[in-house]
């Protein structure tokens, strides 16, 4: 029998940190997530470095910043950078037997970026080579090509209940093949395991089950700061863009996308007793290290925004729970930690906790740790929807480099970041100690944006609407297998 600890990681598409019962959230329910807090530590400064799938996942999987992996523009044909080590490679490099379920997201779909396999569900992205594992048994369930048959989108806030039998949707199916697959583990070896939940990220489609379940309560309503009130031509360019692509909604529609989001966490944090329940019936939960986090969150309406790619809290800061083995000091449980912590710091945690070694490619620190780390920087996007992010632990600095419009906020004082602090006497040396970070990890096209000794940014400019012939990335009947190459007719987000 194998000594050295499993490890499950488990990774959701859009949640926010404060979505957890146990963060004190007023109305959602994860029973699931908030007893695994309290039986390890939850990290409550977690923050992703480039709130956008690719990007992020790249940094999961490498341990790496985007400035390292190379990508922080979401770049959906980008292969993954050869030169550094993955999580999977260096835990299967060390005896481990590595397998992920659910969601990738790199190129070629097919990678399986260092496990010994990848059960694959890419939410319908057929054009870019794969027919994912998910359809696949959906066709043999006599269901091909009907994952989007219910006709919601994969980047908009339509909702409806889930289409077919529950057994088929995609939280379930993800859930049964983990299980499988640690039933099915080589006893002499650990595991080292992934199960990469494609939700609550849109289709909001979720079970009726758990839309009954929040039926009758009454969500929470956004919350707008007052910078936000203002009118949305005087925003930063990137916001505007939000705004134009989201809503606006009225306040009953946008209870109802918070029901179905909630039912999606809901529903995945039900489902992940299973996959505990299958350990805990293996004998092996106790020397299994669990990790929940999340690639970004979603705006949900506050502030009048919607989706990622934001530093907003409700964007960029993520759950971030870990669970040591039975016993292991160095994790503890019923444990809140406050330092900053980012995705890039997931792979030197786990390597560490297992007790190997972290490779020197890797730019962040062990969560479990004696070093902190004094900021946080973030970056997405390059050209007019750029924005980047400075964090010390309580001030957030947000930069939007078209108009050169910085935002401060002070989140200790104000944690929903609805007063902008940045012209504010008593902030101008905190002010300008974020900007001097800021200016000192600026690369590549960004250096553009500094004059002198000035950070100046790009010109402001009006965002033009767009039209949205994909209808953000629409996806079709999927039976017979559409083309399985790259049309160049990719319209909208893919
Ligand atoms: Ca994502």
């Amino acid at each position: 029998m194998s000594q050295r600890p499993n490890v499950l990681l488990v990774t959701t598409d859009h949640w926010p940190a404060a979505l957890l019962g146990v963060a004190g959230h007023p109305v959602i329910e994860t029973p699931t997530l908030d007893q695994l807090a309290r039986n390890g530590v939850r990290f409550t400064n977690a923050y992703s470095e480039c709130p956008v799938c690719i990007p992020a996942r790249r940094t999961l999987m490498t341990g790496t910043a985007p400035r390292t992996h190379g990508d922080r523009t979401f770049q959906p044909t980008l292969p993954m950078p050869p030169h550094l080590p993955t999580l999977a490679q260096c835990f299967r490099d060390a005896g481990y037997q590595a397998y992920a379920v659910g969601k990738l997201h790199v190129y070629p779909q097919r990678d399986r970026i260092g496990f010994d396999d990848v059960i694959l569900a890419e939410e319908g992205r057929p054009q870019f080579g794969v027919i994912d594992d998910y359809e696949i048994f959906l066709g043999e369930q006599g269901y091909p090509g009907q994952s989007f048959g219910h006709g919601m989108c994969n980047n908009e806030y339509l909702s409806r209940p889930w289409h077919l039998e529950e057994r088929l949707h995609v939280t379930n199916w993800a859930t049964q093949q983990m299980a499988r697959m640690i039933r099915r583990r080589d006893p002499t070896r650990p595991g080292f395991w992934y199960l990469s939940y494609c939700h609550p990220h849109p289709p909001l489609a979720p079970l009726q089950a758990y839309l009954d379940l929040y039926r009758d309560l009454a969500p929470d309503r956004p919350y707008v700061g007052d910078w936000a009130e203002e009118d949305t031509d005087s925003l930063p360019y990137a916001l505007q863009a939000v705004r134009a692509h989201w809503g606006p909604f009225r306040p009953e529609q946008i209870d109802r996308i918070r029901r179905a989001f909630y039912a999606l966490c809901t529903h995945i944090d039900h489902q992940l007793r299973v996959v505990i329940g299958t350990l805990r019936e293996e004998g092996i939960l106790d020397n299994t290290i669990i990790l929940f986090t999340a690639d970004h969150g979603d705006m949900l309406g506050n502030h009048g925004l919607w989706a990622k790619r934001l530093f907003y809290e409700y964007s960029a800061n993520i759950p971030m729970i870990l669970v040591g083995p039975a016993g292991d000091e160095r994790v503890g449980h019923h444990r809140v930690d406050e330092r900053l912590v980012g995705w890039q710091d997931v792979m030197p945690t786990l390597l560490e906790l297992a007790g190997l070694p972290v490779p020197e490619t890797v730019d962040g620190l062990s969560m479990v740790g004696s070093q902190r780390r004094q900021w946080l920087y973030g970056e997405f996007g390059e050209g007019p929807v750029a924005t980047r992010m400075v964090h010390d632990g309580r001030h957030k600095l947000i930069y939007y480099p078209t108009g050169n419009h910085i935002q401060l906020f002070d989140l200790a004082e104000d944690p929903q970041e609805c007063h902008d602090v940045a012209r504010a006497a008593g902030y101008a040396s905190i002010r300008a100690g974020l900007i001097e970070r800021l200016m000192g990890e600026l690369y590549g096209s960004d250096e553009g944006w500094i004059q002198g000794d000035q950070l100046v940014g790009e010109p402001a400019q009006p965002y033009r609407p767009r039209p949205n012939r994909g209808l953000s990335g629409q996806r079709g009947l999927h039976w017979p297998p559409p083309p399985l190459e790259l049309s160049g007719q990719v319209v909208g987000a893919p």
